[in-house]
Order: C-alpha cells, then structure tokens, then sequence
C-alpha cells in the first residue's frame, strides 16, 4: 500500500524526529522522565504523526527498520543529554509486537546501549499486551526476564484495554502499569472510569508496581488520581510530546 511505502522511505530517509511526552511524579509535579514517540519529518508538510505509518508496524521488516532508527535516535539523544549534564530522568521506548518477536531483541538492545554508554536505568520498555498474541507465556517471559536481569524496567501499556491483564501482571516481572487514557477521561466521584482507576491503583500499589495514568488533560483529573495514590501522570496538562531541545528545556525550566 501506499503506508507502506511511506514508511520505506521513512525508515530508509532520515526522517524520524522522536519527540518526548513528559511524565511527571504528582506528588510534587516533578519531571521522572520521558515517553519518546515516533514523528516523522515530511518534506513540505512538517511533522507527521505515527498513525500516518501505522500499517508499517504490522509489517514485520518494516517495524524492525523503524524500530532500529528510533533506537539510533534515542540513543544519540540520551548520549547528548548525558554528555552535558541533562537529567533527564529515564526514556520509555514503545516496543512494537514484531520487534518482540525478533530472536536478538535483548542483546540487540542491550548493544545500543552498551555501545552509546547509557546505564540501562537510564531506558525503559514499554509493550502492549498484543505481544503475547501467539506466543506463550514461557517465550514472554524469558524475554521480559532477560531484559529485567540486565536492569530495564518494564512498563504494561495501554493497560485495561487488552486482555488476560491480570494472569500477566503476576506472571511477568512488570514494573509500571500505564493505565489506558480511555479510562481517564471521566473522573467524576461514582463513575465507572472513577472504579476502574482505583482498582488499578490499588492493585499497583499491592504488587508493588509504579502506576502512570495516561491523558491527563484536567487539574481535577490531577487531583483525584494523587488522591488515590497514583504516582505518575502524563498528558496534555504537562506536556505534549516534544523535540529533543524543548525536553530539554523543559527540564531546565520546569513549570
Ligand atoms: O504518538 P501518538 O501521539 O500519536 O502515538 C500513537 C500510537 O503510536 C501510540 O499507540 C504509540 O504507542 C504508537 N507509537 C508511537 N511511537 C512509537 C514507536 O516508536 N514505536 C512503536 N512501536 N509504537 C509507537
Ligand atoms: O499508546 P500509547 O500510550 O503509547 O500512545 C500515547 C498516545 O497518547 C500518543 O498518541 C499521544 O500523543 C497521546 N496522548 C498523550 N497525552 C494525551 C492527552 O492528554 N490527551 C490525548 N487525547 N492524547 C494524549
Ligand atoms: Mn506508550
Ligand atoms: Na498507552
């Protein structure tokens, strides 16, 4: 299709700008860290959003070659910052379900890593439950525990809109739970956002997991999370995500 062959130039071209969501602790409003999410540079019409590649990422070539050039970009990132003293907390990379499927994906990250010296506490992984489509518990498990042993943390994304979510968070070593902005929306006392979203954080809380809640766009929806005792937010109320250098401005002049 015509996605495709967009995202073969995307991936071949140097296109990608990945721009970063911030993620802030509510206790104290402070940025912890950053969400890097794929864009892409068009020629005459500016930044591009993924969905206008989101075929590529069903495709199993394709979604390597992206994920490979997100990587580099991350990684020259991350270098840059820690080159000049940016504490930018840690970078949350969105795993796609081939790129989990792919037999060298821990040494292949760890490589990066390792080439470009960044401490793993430094990068995060984020997957959807769609990776466990197809692929057993034992094959899942090994990957996340691998990567869990070298000190990656592992965060469940887009949590509550899969399936089979609570068989996994016990059964894999899972860090973060980000709860889906589906269920963030509408907060008011008494609705059903309201009992879902206290159900998941009380679960965070009792396995001793760090929850993030997604698309937080309200100082009340704010508030009602700390008082439940969500740790984490993103959304628009902080930030959307952003260049490399507004990130980094951002962390030099907070608020
Ligand atoms: O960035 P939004 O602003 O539009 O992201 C839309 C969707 O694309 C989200 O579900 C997000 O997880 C996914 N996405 C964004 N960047 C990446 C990426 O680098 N890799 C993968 N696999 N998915 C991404
Ligand atoms: O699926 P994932 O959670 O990785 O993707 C995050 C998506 O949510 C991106 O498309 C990002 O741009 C979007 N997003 C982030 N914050 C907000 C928000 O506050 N409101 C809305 N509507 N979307 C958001
Ligand atoms: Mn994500
Ligand atoms: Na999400």
């Amino acid at each position: 299709s015509s996605m495709l062959g967009l995202a073969r130039v995307v991936a071949r071209e140097d296109r990608i700008v990945p721009h970063y969501q911030p993620k802030i602790s509510l206790a104290d409003g402070r940025i912890t860290g950053f969400e890097a999410l794929l864009r892409w540079r068009h020629d005459t019409n500016g930044i591009q959003m993924p969905s206008t590649v989101a075929a590529a990422f069903d495709d199993y070539d394709l979604a390597m070659q992206l994920g490979e050039r997100m990587l580099e970009c991350l990684m020259r990132d991350m270098r840059s910052w820690l080159d000049r003293g940016v504490d930018f907390g840690s970078i949350a990379f969105n795993l796609s379900p081939a790129e989990f499927r792919h037999e060298n994906l821990v040494p292949r990250i760890m490589g990066k890593l390792a080439l470009a010296g960044i401490p793993p506490s430094c990068f995060e992984l984020e997957v959807t439950e769609t990776v466990f489509l197809g692929r057993s518990a034992g094959e899942v498990g090994q990957t996340l525990d691998a990567f869990h042993r070298e000190g990656i943390r592992i965060a469940l994304d887009d949590f509550g809109t899969g399936f089979a979510s609570l068989t996994h968070l016990q059964a894999f070593p899972v860090d973060v739970i980000k709860i889906d902005r589906s269920f963030v929306g509408n907060l008011s006392e008494g609705s059903g956002n309201a009992a879902i979203v206290d159900a998941v954080v009380g679960l965070g809380q009792r396995l001793g997991m760090e929850v993030v809640a997604e698309g937080v766009e309200t100082p009340e929806q704010a508030a009602y999370l700390l008082r439940q005792g969500c740790g984490y937010a993103q959304g628009y109320l902080f930030g959307k995500a952003m260049p490399a250098d507004d990130a980094e401005r951002l962390l030099r002049h907070p608020g």
